[in-house]
């Protein structure tokens, strides 16, 4: 290891490596507390050339790496586990480069999201991924693990903004396409193919983004409801009735009623069983908000925000979900996608399907309902969090559902991936994973591994 770390060191200089136990902690522990490891060594390249050295290196002494970007997964697809090396890509951050003519943005890996929405903001355009983590979670991250966020229903997922990538693959070699063409037909995808591979193939080390266009107006309104039911079905109402809807997110009492306690938020109206927080942006998005809300059957209160304070209050609602469930301590999270019409009934069916598991269980459900998307977080399994998720994905698999909405498989989910994909899905994955990192030092036991 002695031998390892000097090599490491000569590429990446003495304040790229990183060994005392002190230091590495906040590397190796994800976000949540949920998941932690252990590495004898984190290294933070600050180039493509020194990623590739850093890769080519461990490859010859068999030693298998870990990629991190912004630390904000949830599936512990990030950490550390078999003393693999982590490989932080923080240093790896800069100024995106914006070509405000084609509306693209070549950003490095280790740069946050919210460095790439400001920068696209003063070019005249907007990045069309936004998620609560923006201010952690870096590009890099984002297209590893192809992240989803508040405003697929509108942009797409992250892997729909990849006009290019920059990546070292786990054989060594440095692959970019990097042009900027939109219309590029020539073969395979290979950005498609790096979004969500989870850091098993390859190290993206750069992206090239597409932008979208800014949206004139924006407005923002909290719908209640009387029971969960309602609001699933009006989510997909909703979605249909203009083009311009952003974001259409699901709360229930309980989950706002645990953020007002958390977080101190007082409710614009007394809780009802579930709200819809529902986002339009466009030429005139208070008139089509106000139309949204009144022509959507179910509806018992509105809260209408125009500008960004009173949005942003609206948003602290959703957006605070996520901090105020970890208060009870690292939750069991599965996020899943139902199909649209079993979404409801589904959720309806956890308390059931955990109380069989742990009679403690407690489920929390928020999430991107109108896209089939609901985050069940689980409190009160601590000491059976495999069997409960085991339970849980389960059902989700008897829908036809997918147990992996938008965070990934990770660690976390890696047993039951037969759940969502086939036999033939993951030799086909793993012959690919062989192909591009044919010693296995990438990610060991991630996904398919
Ligand atoms: C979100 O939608 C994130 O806020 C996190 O995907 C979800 O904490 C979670 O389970
Ligand atoms: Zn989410």
């Amino acid at each position: 290891m002695d031998a390892l770390l000097a090599a490491l060191t000569e590429i990446v200089g003495p304040t790229g490596v990183v060994t005392e136990h002190g230091d590495v902690a906040r590397y190796v522990t994800d976000w949540t507390g949920a998941f932690t490891g252990s590495t004898a060594a984190v290294v933070r390249p600050a180039s493509t050339a020194e990623v590739a050295a850093v890769l080519a290196t461990c490859r010859s002494e068999g030693v298998a790496l870990v990629p991190q970007g912004g630390n904000t997964g949830l599936v512990g697809g990030g950490i550390p586990y078999d003393g693999e090396v982590l490989l932080s890509l923080e240093r790896m951050a800069g100024p995106p480069e914006v070509d405000a003519l084609a509306g693209q943005a070549v950003v490095a890996a280790g740069t946050p999201i919210e460095t790439v929405q400001r920068a696209a903001r003063e070019a005249g355009w907007e990045y069309g991924v936004d998620l609560a983590s923006r201010g952690s979670a870096t590009v890099g991250g984002t297209v590893a693990t192809n992240a989803g966020g508040l405003r697929v229903l509108r942009y797409g997922d992250t892997r729909a903004q990849l006009v290019g990538v920059e990546a070292v693959l786990g054989d060594g070699r440095t692959v970019a396409h990097m042009r900027g063409l939109t219309r590029d037909n020539a073969g395979y995808h290979l950005p498609s193919l790096l979004a969500g591979s989870e850091g098993t193939l390859g190290v993206v080390t750069a992206a090239r983004l597409r932008l979208v266009p800014p949206q004139r107006t924006r407005a923002t309104a909290l719908l209640g409801f009387d029971s969960l039911e309602r609001a699933i079905e009006a989510a997909q109402l909703v979605r249909r009735a203009s083009g311009d809807v952003e974001a259409v997110e699901l709360m229930t009492e309980a989950g706002m009623g645990l953020v007002a306690r958390v977080k101190g938020l007082a409710a614009p109206f007394a809780l009802p069983a579930a709200c819809l927080l529902v986002e339009v942006a466009g030429r005139s998005a208070t008139d089509d908000l106000v139309e949204i809300a009144e022509g959507i059957p179910g509806v018992t209160e509105t809260a209408l925000a125009e500008g960004g304070a009173a949005r942003e209050r609206l948003w602290a609602w959703r957006e605070s979900h996520t901090e105020s469930i970890n208060t009870l301590g690292p939750p069991l999270k599965l996020d899943v996608t139902l199909p649209g019409p079993a979404l409801a009934e589904f959720i309806g069916r956890v308390p059931q399907v955990l109380a069989a598991v742990a009679t403690g269980a407690r489920p929390w459900f928020f999430g991107h309902v109108a896209d089939g998307n609901v985050h069940v977080n689980v409190s009160g399994v601590e000491s059976v969090r495999d069997r409960a998720s085991e339970a849980v994905l389960r059902e989700v698999a008897s829908y036809g559902g997918s147990i992996s909405s938008e965070h990934g498989i990770g660690r976390a989910k890696r047993r039951w991936l037969e759940l969502s994909r086939s036999a033939e899905e993951i030799e086909t994955m793993r012959v690919v994973k062989r192909a591009l990192d044919p010693d296995g030092i990438l990610n060991p036991g991630v996904l398919c591994g």
